[in-house]
């Protein structure tokens, strides 16, 4: 028995409606709370960074794989940006690794992304803190399609763990040239 995969987009899309209702919020770049003190996940946006181009004849199928559909009208080509952290649910600090949703805000418009999780090599939260140590780890590396040769604004946010008290919180946001 497997779930399908369709019911997870689904559920995703159902987050990230849930989430406009924090859009002001991250307009604002509210960081999440220092770890170790609330139920709702701590972590940050530690790095962003302008990577490769996505351009040729088919920059909208490769869109296409890595995140469904194009998330707005594509010009043709889209500068994809990578953005790393961590993020830890202190509630359960070792397992689940928590969810991240990333956004993008350009032109005026914000567009929530397909999220992935933090459950990659962090040997510096580890050694911060201890009781967060599991086989894997809490990084993350988010890839996100942005328009070419302008700036973006991109932010992440980390998902409050199924059943466990606390709130979705904002990790950060950057502006990056593109
Ligand atoms: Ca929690």
């Amino acid at each position: 028995m497997s779930t399908h995969p369709r019911l997870h987009r689904r559920r995703i899309g159902l987050v990230a409606v849930a989430m406009l209702a924090v859009i002001g919020l991250a307009a604002g770049c509210q960081m999440a709370p220092l770890p170790r003190t609330s139920h709702s996940p701590s972590g940050y946006l530690d790095s962003v960074e302008p990577s490769f181009l996505l351009d040729g004849p088919e920059p909208r199928e490769v869109l296409k794989f890595m995140y469904g559909v194009p998330p707005w009208p594509w010009p043709g080509a889209a500068k994809v940006v990578v953005m790393r952290g961590w993020a830890v649910d202190w509630d359960r600090p070792t397992w689940p690794p928590v969810q991240v949703i990333p956004a993008v805000i350009q032109n005026g418009r914000l567009t929530w992304l397909e999220g992935g999780f933090a459950a990659g090599p962090r040997p510096d939260v580890d050694a911060a803190f201890p009781e967060t140590r599991n086989l894997g780890g809490h990084g993350y590396v988010l890839l996100v399609p942005t328009i070419p040769n302008s700036t973006a604004t991109v932010c992440v946010v980390a998902l409050n763990l199924p059943d466990t008290p606390g709130d979705n919180t904002i990790l950060g946001c950057q502006t990056v040239a593109t």
